[in-house]
């Protein structure tokens, strides 16, 4: 596919979430949230400070203009904007964020923004339980509403929730404090119900708002391919996926669930609780696009032994066992294995099953870095995963499916969600480490340079 022009309206872009960028977690009166977390949380990122964005935003963007990105996709900290329980915004969050806006605009690079990226302010869960109470559905109204008119005519294009699978059934992001597997199961699918309720309500709101506005969902991708040609391990795969992704992209595009994922949550006591109404707004709204998070495939067999539910990720239990592909090849931080077809085969699935059009929103390349004796980083391992997943995309579009752009993950090494600067992704290397933060200086990578030409060609390079 080297040598494929991309058509002119195709967005180039990099991304970013709130919380792993910007630091600043006591300043500008944020208030807490989940993901914030200091030193003395074994197995999780201190993000006090993470890439500092919240101090260099104006160098950043100066990066990203360079870069040539058509699109940022980054996320707005609901702690800062509403810092607590009253449901007022804080002026200080809103200016910081208007700050932000306005610098990309001048730049002439749209903000991309996610309204809800893991973040969950600590009020809320500490007043009713988060994501657990219906209450939850009417604060992210309030906030969502308060974005919307804020930023009207400024944000053109919105994201309700990032990765409703990690959203909601890690206990880091939503404060969940239950111990017993089987009830904290059962949380996570009432938590993901009133996402989606949530999410059809906030798509209806923006149309009233901001009818020249879009909005839709990033979601996980899943590409589960089946172990071997057995029946038994096509139907688990076909069964992780369903749980995996279909089951939340169905409730937030179609506002309804298969049988299959009716019987399965009702046969394990895990179906949420529903009240009149409900389908009604769950109905009411679709969304305009699909964000497609996407970093590896997977692979299941069918299931011998019972399901245990005590194993982390609490999703990984099912109707089906995730196992190794033997076909894909693995490196220390992508250890399900890369694969870029896999990016293809599951963008034509869920073209297949929801005819919305597509964005890439995070794709993206993890390795431990260092700057060299002469200060630089070259990574031509990730130009090289880049360049095939780009590949694909291209691929994507010569066969006529509407992909409206690609974003790489990250723009600059950020604070991974366990392995904090251990596990970078960046084009653009921040010098710090997990225990010395020092200036968090920016230094290109070559990949920098790399996606640079990419753009500016609107394609691969031809190599032939
Ligand atoms: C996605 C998240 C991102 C980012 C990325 C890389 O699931 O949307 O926020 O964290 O994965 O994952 P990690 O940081 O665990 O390496």
């Amino acid at each position: 596919m080297n040598g494929f022009t991309f058509p002119e309206e195709f967005l180039w872009g990099a991304s970013t979430s709130a919380f792993q960028v910007e630091g600043g977690a006591a300043e500008g009166g944020k208030g807490p949230a989940t993901t914030d977390r200091g030193p003395g949380r074994p197995g999780i990122s201190d993000n006090r400070v993470a890439s500092d964005f919240y101090h260099h935003w104006r160098e950043d963007i100066e990066l990203m203009a360079e870069l040539g990105i058509d699109v940022y996709r980054m996320g707005f900290s609901w702690s800062r904007i509403m810092p607590d329980a009253t449901g007022e915004p804080n002026p200080e969050g809103l200016a910081f964020y208007d700050a932000v806006i306005d610098r990309l605009l001048e730049k002439d690079i749209e903000p991309l923004v996610t309204l809800y990226h893991f973040e969950c302010p600590q009020v809320l869960v500490d007043a009713f339980g988060g994501w657990k109470s219906r209450r939850m559905i009417d604060a992210y109204l309030r906030y969502a509403e308060v974005c919307f008119r804020h930023f009207k005519g400024r944000v053109k294009r919105w994201v309700t929730v990032n990765e409703q699978l990690i959203a909601t059934a890690a206990p880091d992001n939503t404060g969940d404090d239950e111990r017993d597997p089987r009830r904290r199961q059962k949380n996570t699918y009432q938590m993901s119900y009133h996402v989606a309720l949530a999410e059809h309500r906030a798509i209806a709101l923006l149309r009233s708002i901001d009818p020249d506005a879009s909005i839709g969902p990033v979601c996980a991708m899943q590409v589960v391919y089946p172990r071997s040609s057995s029946s038994g391990d096509i139907l688990a795969a076909m069964n992780a996926e369903e749980m995996l992704q279909n089951y939340l992209l169905d409730l937030s595009v179609r506002g309804t669930v298969s049988p299959y994922v009716s019987f399965y949550l009702k046969r394990e006591g895990f179906a949420p609780a529903v009240e009149p109404g409900d389908a009604e707004v769950l109905a009411s709204s679709r969304p305009d696009f699909l964000g497609v998070n996407y970093y590896f495939s997977s692979c299941a067999r069918e299931r011998v032994e019972p399901i245990r539910f005590d194993r982390f990720p609490p999703w990984s239990g099912g109707d089906f066992e995730l196992c190794d592909n033997p076909c894909a090849s693995s490196t220390e931080w992508m250890a399900n294995g890369i694969d870029p077809l896999g990016l293809r085969i599951g963008m034509r699935r869920l073209y297949d099953r929801y005819q919305l059009p597509m964005i890439v929103t995070e794709n993206g390349m993890a390795l431990s870095e260092e700057l060299s004796s002469d200060g630089k980083v070259d990574d031509p391992y990730r130009i090289d995963y880049l360049a095939q997943h780009i590949a694909e995309v291209g691929e994507l579009v010569r066969e006529g499916y509407p992909v409206l752009g690609y974003c790489v993950w990250s723009l600059m090494d950020l604070c991974s969600s366990h392995q904090g600067f251990a596990k970078r992704y960046g084009l653009v290397f921040v010098d710090r480490t997990d225990t010395d933060v020092k200036e968090c200086r920016r230094v290109r990578k070559s990949s920098f340079f790399w996606y640079q030409q990419v753009i500016e060609n609107r394609g691969l390079p031809d190599r032939s």
